[in-house]
């Protein structure tokens, strides 16, 4: 295969929803399908779940380990979500990204103003929201692995996160599994394809049209 000497620095593409709309299956199927994504493994003070495996989920790390990576500048974001802190590890970030891989995160709506403060031109933000809000309640009560109490509170919450997406570049809404992963694909393919984040364009056509 001819060698064209385009290359691309990594994009950063962070997924956020209301709790209960998908993301995390979302995520899951992407990162299955796509070998030039990886995800951003978050540092997290909640407790592990029984079916969640440390260093893949998350890095399940102390309150006091936590306050060390944000004082030490370790984590580009972070922020607390349902009384838990949760971060993303910036050297494994700013490790792919300049080998041009490009990395996922499933992170909420501090973390991706963050993101947009630090690094606006790596960063593409999609939103996701439910097809309606009967739909939102059976996700939630059908998911419930959490005490009764931490359900609830989602719930409270899960609505007020949607007054959320006017931060965002792209919005979707999860009513077919399928349909919303193709959505999320075709805007992954087109953000990869935007000409300003090729470098050695103007020397690859310089050669195609046989002046470089
Ligand atoms: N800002 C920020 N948010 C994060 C990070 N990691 C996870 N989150 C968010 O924290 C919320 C809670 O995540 P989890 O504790 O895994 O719980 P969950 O059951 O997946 O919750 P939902 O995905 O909201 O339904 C989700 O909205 C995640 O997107 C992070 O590193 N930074
Ligand atoms: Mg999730």
């Amino acid at each position: 295969m001819m060698t064209t000497g385009i290359t691309r620095r990594g994009l950063m593409f962070v997924l956020s929803s209301p709790s209960g709309v998908g993301k995390t299956t979302i995520a899951r199927r992407l990162l299955a399908a796509d070998a030039r994504i990886s995800m951003s493994v978050s540092v997290t003070t909640r407790p592990k779940r029984p079916a969640e495996i440390d260093g893949r989920d998350y890095h399940f790390i102390d309150k006091a380990a936590f306050d060390r990576m944000v004082t030490s500048g370790e984590l580009m974001e972070h922020a607390v979500v349902f009384g838990h802190h949760y971060g993303s590890p910036r050297k494994a970030i700013e490790a792919a990204l300049e080998v041009g891989r490009d990395i996922l995160f499933d992170i909420d709506w501090q973390g991706t103003q963050q993101l947009a403060q630090a690094a606006p031109n790596d960063l593409v933000r999609v939103f996701l929201l439910p097809p309606s809000r009967d739909e939102l309640l059976a996700r939630l009560r059908r998911r419930a692995q959490d005490s009764d109490s931490v359900v609830a509170a989602r719930m409270a919450r899960a609505f007020d996160e949607a007054s959320h997406f006017d931060a965002y570049d792209y919005v979707l809404i999860n009513e077919d599994l399928d349909r919303c992963v193709a959505e999320v694909t075709a805007i992954l393919h087109a953000e990869r394809a935007k000409r300003a984040r090729q470098q050695g364009l103007a020397d690859f056509v310089n050669r195609l049209r046989g002046t470089g």
